[in-house]
């Protein structure tokens, strides 16, 4: 996992493994979903330590996911689809308080796929923000609207203060590595549908098996 570390982060890179991300018939490959996943950690380190909570979090989540992956049922986790049948089908879930199974592939995905529609807020606002609008503002009314009704109040304060030094827009254009602000604004504008299918995808899913609200 260093060397996703290290890497200079590039958005066009993320928006090509969201691409892959999702089959002919609407399956999502989780190998991809890692990928996309590890190109926004390369983004969070670039942004400094005080992020270093978050991507920690991250980083570890999808470990837990590439050790399925790898393992030796790693054919049922091609995609989230298999993921989630398999795991229920052999109850490897905890349905209503952590116990036997407190590091599923489904619970950990969950918690990303929660993430994934912060994003989307926060892309879709970065995409329609002007010139002297906030990142900060931006970025905590997305998570207000997401992920904050998961989180509790220690973790809400600490995110919150993480917001409050997250770089102005022109750097935070700067570091996705894609141009001139206009072009930016064009590549979020292919970014946030993909982003949004695949966060469809997976929610609908889940409603399905009743797993939103997952331990
Ligand atoms: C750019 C600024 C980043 C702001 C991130 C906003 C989210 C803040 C969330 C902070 C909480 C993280 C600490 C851990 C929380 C866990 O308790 C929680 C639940 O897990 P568990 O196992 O305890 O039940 N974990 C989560 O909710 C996962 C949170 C993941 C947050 C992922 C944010 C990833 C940000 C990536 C940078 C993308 C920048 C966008 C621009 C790039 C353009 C493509």
């Amino acid at each position: 996992m260093a060397d996703c570390e290290d890497q200079k982060f590039s958005l066009m890179e993320v928006l090509d493994t969201f691409k892959l991300c999702v089959s002919e018939q609407k399956e999502v490959y989780l190998q991809n979903y890692v990928e996309g996943w590890r190109g926004l950690v390369k983004f969070l380190n670039s942004l400094g330590s005080v992020f270093g909570f978050i991507s920690k979090d991250v980083v570890n989540k999808i470990q837990i996911l590439v050790n399925y992956l790898n393992g030796e049922n790693g054919s049922q986790y091609i995609t989230i689809q298999s993921m989630v049948k398999y795991e229920l089908d052999n109850e490897l879930v905890d349905m209503t308080k952590r116990g036997r199974q407190p590091e599923s592939g489904s619970r950990t995905l969950l918690r990303l796929h929660r993430a994934l529609r912060w994003l989307e807020l926060f892309l879709e606002r970065l995409r329609t923000s002007t010139e002297d609008s906030k990142t900060s503002v931006l970025c905590s009314e997305a998570y207000n609207e997401s992920l904050a009704k998961h989180h509790p109040w220690v973790v809400r304060k600490a995110a919150g203060m993480a917001f409050c030094v997250l770089p102005g827009r022109p750097a935070f254009f700067e570091v996705m590595n894609v141009g001139p602000p206009d072009q930016v604004v064009a590549v979020l504008g292919e970014a946030v549908p993909l982003i949004s299918e695949v966060y469809t995808i997976t929610e609908e899913l889940y409603t399905q098996h009743n797993l939103l609200d997952l331990p």
